[in-house]
C-alpha cells in the first residue's frame, strides 16, 4: 500500500479524477470509539444508503501546487478541514512527501447539519484518491481507509443496506464495511424534515468522546447494541418493515438518549424536531407505517412504504420550522464517474 517510490510518483494521474458518492443514514447507530488514533468505531452499526444525498468530488494531484487546495461547496475549506483530507491522503499515498491536491468537493443538501456529509464526502474522496494513485485495493480496504477519514464514510462506499464491522482488536484489521442487500433488494422510501442548515456546534467525533467519558450509560448503550445489530440484520432478511422501523427508531431514541446523557449534555434536537416525533407518532397511531430516526443534527428522517410517502411527507409539511423536505430511495455505492 505504501507508493511513496520515485517510479510510483511518475505514476500517480495528473489527470481529474471525478467521483461521486451517497450519504447515508443509520438503521443501527454508530455513536462511540474504541480507539481514536485509528477511528475503530465500539460498536457495529447498520445504515441505508440514499439516491438523493449526493457529493461529488473532483480532484486532480499537481506536482507544481505548493499546498493542498480543498474548496468545499465553492468556499474554501477551513484549515480543520484541509487537515483531516490531507491526514487521509497522507495515508493513502503511505508518506506525508507526496504531490499536493486540489480538491473541489460539493453537496447536494446542507453540509455538517447531521445530514451525514461526512460520509459520503469522505467516501468520495476515498474512492479518488485510490484511482488517482491507481491503487489496487479491495472493497474492504478501501473502506478501512475510508473509516480513518470518517467512521460512516467506510459504510456510503456501497449502495443499499451496509454492515460496518466492530472488530476487537485495536489494529483495525476487522473494521470494515460490507454491503448486505443491494440498492433494489427493497424498495422502502425516507423522507427527511430539514429543521435548520446551520452546522452543529458539537461534531460527531468530539460528541462520542465526551459520551464516552462522562455517560453513566455507555456501557450499556454498548453492550445492547450487538442485540440491536443482529436484530436488525433479521429484519431485513426478513423484510420485516415493522421490526425494522421500531427497531432503527429505538435504537435511535437511545443514541439520544445516551448523548442527552453526557456531561455537559448533548442536546441536537430544536422545537420542531420534538413536534416532528409527536406528530409521526400520531400519524403511525391512526395507521400509517412511519418511523423515526435522528443523527447528530435536528433533522428528523422518517422510514416509510412508497404508498405513505405522501402522507408522511405532508404531515412533515405542515409542521413549523421544516424548512424542506427530501425524500430518498436506496442509493447505489460510490462510483468514479469522469477520469480525464
Ligand atoms: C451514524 N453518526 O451511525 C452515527 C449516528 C452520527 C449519529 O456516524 O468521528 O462523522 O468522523 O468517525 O462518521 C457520524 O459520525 O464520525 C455518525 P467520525 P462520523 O451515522
Amino acid at each position: 500500500m505504501n507508493v511513496q517510490t520515485e517510479d510510483k510518483l511518475s505514476d500517480i494521474r495528473t489527470s481529474l479524477t471525478k467521483v461521486s458518492a451517497h450519504a447515508n443514514i443509520a438503521l443501527i447507530k454508530y455513536w462511540g470509539k474504541r480507539s481514536i488514533d485509528l477511528n475503530l468505531p465500539a460498536t457495529g452499526s447498520i445504515s441505508l444508503t440514499l439516491d438523493s444525498l449526493k457529493t461529488e468530488t473532483v480532484l486532480r494531484f499537481d506536482q507544481s501546487l505548493q499546498t493542498d487546495q480543498f474548496t468545499l461547496d465553492e468556499k474554501p475549506a477551513s484549515k480543520e478541514q484541509i487537515k483531516k483530507v490531507s491526514h487521509l491522503v497522507d495515508i493513502m499515498y503511505g508518506s506525508t512527501v507526496r504531490p499536493k491536491f486540489d480538491i473541489k468537493s460539493s453537496n447536494n443538501f446542507p453540509t455538517g447539519a447531521g445530514l451525514a456529509s461526512s460520509a459520503s464526502g469522505f467516501a468520495a474522496l476515498t474512492l479518488a484518491v485510490s484511482h488517482a494513485l491507481e491503487l489496487d485495493l479491495s472493497a474492504e480496504d478501501l473502506s478501512r481507509f475510508a473509516r480513518q477519514g470518517s467512521g460512516s464514510a467506510a459504510r456510503s462506499l456501497f449502495g443499499g443496506f451496509v454492515e460496518m464491522k466492530c472488530g476487537s482488536d485495536l489494529q483495525g484489521d476487522q473494521d470494515f464495511a460490507v454491503q448486505l442487500f443491494d440498492k433494489d433488494y427493497w424498495d422502502i422510501r425516507m423522507a427527511v424534515a430539514i429543521t435548520s442548515v446551520r452546522e452543529k456546534k458539537v461534531g460527531s467525533t468530539e460528541g462520542m468522546i465526551r459520551t464516552a467519558q462522562t455517560s453513566p450509560f455507555y456501557n450499556s448503550w454498548i453492550d445492547s447494541s450487538k442485540d440491536d445489530l443482529n436484530q436488525m440484520k433479521q429484519a431485513l432478511a426478513e423484510k420485516d418493515f415493522e421490526k425494522m422501523g421500531e427497531l432503527a427508531e429505538h435504537n435511535s431514541f437511545k443514541m439520544h438518549g445516551l448523548a442527552i446523557s453526557a456531561n455537559p449534555p448533548l442536546l441536537y434536537w430544536n422545537a420542531s424536531t420534538v413536534e416532528l416525533i409527536h406528530k409521526i407518532r400520531d400519524i403511525r397511531r391512526s395507521g400509517v407505517q412511519a418511523y423515526i430516526t435522528m443523527d447528530a443534527g435536528p433533522q428528523v428522517k422518517v422510514l416509510c412504504l412508497p404508498g405513505d410517502l405522501n402522507e408522511v411527507c405532508d404531515t412533515l409539511k405542515t409542521t413549523s420550522g421544516v424548512q424542506r423536505i427530501i425524500t430518498a430511495r436506496p442509493g447505489p455505492g460510490a462510483t468514479v464517474e469522469v477520469i480525464e
